[in-house]
């Protein structure tokens, strides 16, 4: 399924240099349709997208930010572990190096029906940069992550290590399997 309005606006992002991203859904969670939704989507917006797709552990993550000298990393949660798969993550990132990355997060967080504030509290002292309720619009979504990239790299940016290192794998090997939509066969999927 093809979100309404978006293949129209490739021609807006030719000629610039992609920033990439990383989706997927962390931890045990299967629930795929709104991961699928967020590669289309993020695509359509000029991101080079790459994604992990459901179950999807923290180190893998990390795997694929270092291998693909990502700006952001987007976690999906929505079966309602996400607190406690979410435990950590920034700690993990700035151990690996990922001293700038940006951690967004989305779905349904919690079990039930906390108020988002008190869920988008916990997630940001967490050290996520933003957190997203389910009905989150994706457009103004998009627009935050713009603005925040050019806050954080700035125009001229090399990706999320300030250590001269970007780019540069890990010395172990990762084993996330990063893809991105622009390198997919279509006929191994
Ligand atoms: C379909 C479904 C399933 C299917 C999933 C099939 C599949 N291949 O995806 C099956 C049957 C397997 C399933 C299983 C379970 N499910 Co279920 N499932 C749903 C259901 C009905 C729809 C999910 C969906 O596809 N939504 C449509 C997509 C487009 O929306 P979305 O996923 O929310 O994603 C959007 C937004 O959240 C947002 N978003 C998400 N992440 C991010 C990240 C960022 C950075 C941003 C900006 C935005 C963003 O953008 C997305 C695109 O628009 C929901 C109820 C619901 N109405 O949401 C329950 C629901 C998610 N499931 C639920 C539960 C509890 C489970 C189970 C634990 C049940 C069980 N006891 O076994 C298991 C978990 C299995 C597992 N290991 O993950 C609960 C979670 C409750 C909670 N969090 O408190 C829900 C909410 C139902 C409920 N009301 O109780 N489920």
């Amino acid at each position: 399924m093809q979100p309404k309005n978006l293949s129209n606006r490739e021609p807006e992002f030719k000629n610039m240099e992609k920033d990439t991203i990383i989706l997927g859904v962390i931890g045990a969670d299967c629930h795929s349709v709104g991961n699928k939704i967020l590669e289309l989507f993020f695509t359509a917006e000029g991101f080079k997208v790459v994604n992990l797709g459901v179950m999807v552990s923290q180190q893998e993550f990390i795997n694929a930010a270092i291998e693909t000298n990502a700006k952001a990393i987007l976690v999906s949660s929505l079966y309602g572990h996400g607190e406690i798969d979410c435990q950590g993550f920034r700690d993990l990132c700035l151990e690996k190096g990922l001293d700038r990355i940006l951690l967004y997060v989305g779905g349904n967080l919690v079990v039930g029906k906390t108020p988002f504030e008190i869920v988008e509290e916990k997630f940001k002292k967490m050290g996520f940069d933003r957190v997203f309720p389910p009905d989150v619009d994706l457009k103004k979504a998009a627009e935050l992550l713009r603005q925040d990239i050019k806050e954080r790299f700035g125009s001229n940016s090399t990706g999320p290590r300030n250590d001269g290192q970007a780019g540069q794998p890990e010395k172990s090997t990762p084993e996330a399997g990063a893809r991105s939509t622009e390198d997919r066969d279509p006929k191994a999927e």
